[in-house]
């Protein structure tokens, strides 16, 4: 066997060898690269005479595209192993859970989650959602709900006032949201069915006080509305936000400034240490005041009180959103703390409905 078969028979077992393409690579430097076995055999040609370097010319080059073919097909071999291998290496456990998407893993707080099932519930009876400003003047949020001016019904409410203005009058943080009422009635003629959902503000708190708080207040308006209309609704709303089949309610006699007469209400329930149930039980839990709309608030909003009547109601979402989801302490609800809103939240694509379910 000549030098140059011994070379070439070489360089094939090596190429054959390779087990990557970084070692065929390196055979090929080491025989085609500058100064590579072939190619220094190669550079011997020019010192041959021209016969010799006829015949020995083309067997060198024979040689170089042996290897280089020999080469090429070793490489394609590896690219598909090295895909084989990563194809196995690569495989992924499609029966993993997915990881939620930031939509997904948000979490509706319960108050807006109340507030929707509130206004779900008011907006199939025909009730219309109004809003107003949080920052009301002593006119809208007292003088034209019937609280005289020294009465001290309005001290009873520890408004946050504004500084005086130069004409005397203050502005202050509506202490519910019946000025909403106020306004819906001195802008709308009746009939009118509205909910007044809000934030509301008194300077109080404690254990269960906070300086902000979120009251949903409700108005009818019409020539014949009664004290039996609105017990008929409290007791639907009463029923489908709950999601209990029947609620016992209890109306006892109260006071406020804008109603009369007034009545507060007390639900049924059963109070266990960890837990509410209500429709049954022989503990009672007051949710809401309400009452027949006092007929000096109706003057005072523009509406004649010898062809109009109404009623109203008044509850705080904060507290019915403890009762329903087992809330314990009120502040809780305003810490912002994500751990707890992760345990409290709801999932921000099931969204209340009344045919779907309120919360589940
Ligand atoms: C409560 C009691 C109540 C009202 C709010 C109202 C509004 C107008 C006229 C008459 Cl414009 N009444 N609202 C009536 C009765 C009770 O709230 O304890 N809320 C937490």
């Amino acid at each position: 066997m000549s030098d140059l078969d011994a070379l070439q028979s070489k360089i094939l077992a090596d190429i054959a060898n390779a087990s990557d393409e970084a070692a065929l690579e390196a055979v090929r430097v080491a025989a085609l690269g500058k100064k590579g076995s072939i190619s220094a055999l190669l550079s011997t040609l020019g010192k041959m005479s021209p016969d010799e370097r006829k015949t020995e010319g083309a067997k060198i080059n024979l040689a170089k595209d042996t290897v280089t073919r020999a080469l090429a097909a070793r490489r394609e071999v590896l690219k598909a192993l090295a895909l084989d291998a990563r194809l196995a290496s690569e495989t992924i456990d499609v029966t993993l859970p997915l990881r939620e998407t930031p939509a997904e893993a948000g979490r509706i707080h319960p108050l807006s989650q109340v507030w929707d099932e509130v206004t779900t519930i008011f907006a199939d009876m025909g009730f219309a959602v109004a809003e107003g400003p949080d920052i009301e003047t002593d006119d809208y949020n007292f003088t034209r709900l019937n609280f005289p001016e020294g009465h001290p019904a309005r001290e009873m409410h520890d408004t946050f006032y504004f500084n005086p203005k130069d004409d005397g009058s203050r502005l202050l943080l509506r202490t519910h949201t019946s000025p909403v009422q106020v306004r819906t009635m001195l802008s709308q003629q009746p009939p009118i069915r509205v909910i007044c959902p809000g934030r509301t503000y008194r300077s109080d708190s404690d254990q269960t006080h906070t300086p902000m708080f979120h009251q949903v207040e409700g108005l009818v308006i019409d020539k014949s509305s009664h004290l039996g209309h609105l017990k008929w609704i409290l007791h639907e709303f009463c029923k489908a936000f709950f999601e209990v089949d029947n609620v016992n309610m209890r109306f006892r006699p109260s006071f406020f400034p804008f109603t009369e007469p007034s009545l507060e209400v007390d639900i049924q329930c059963r109070c266990d240490k960890n837990e509410i149930r209500f429709g049954e039980g022989e503990d009672w839990l007051e949710i809401l005041g309400c009452g027949m709309v006092h007929p000096n608030v109706l003057k005072l909003c523009g509406i004649d009180p010898e062809v109009y009547q109404g009623f109203a109601w008044g509850m705080g979402i904060d507290r019915i959103a403890m009762l329903k989801y087992g809330i314990a302490d009120l502040r809780q609800l305003f810490e912002g703390d994500v751990r707890w809103l992760t345990h409290y939240g709801f999932k921000p694509l099931e969204i209340p409905t009344l045919a779907g379910g309120l919360s589940s």
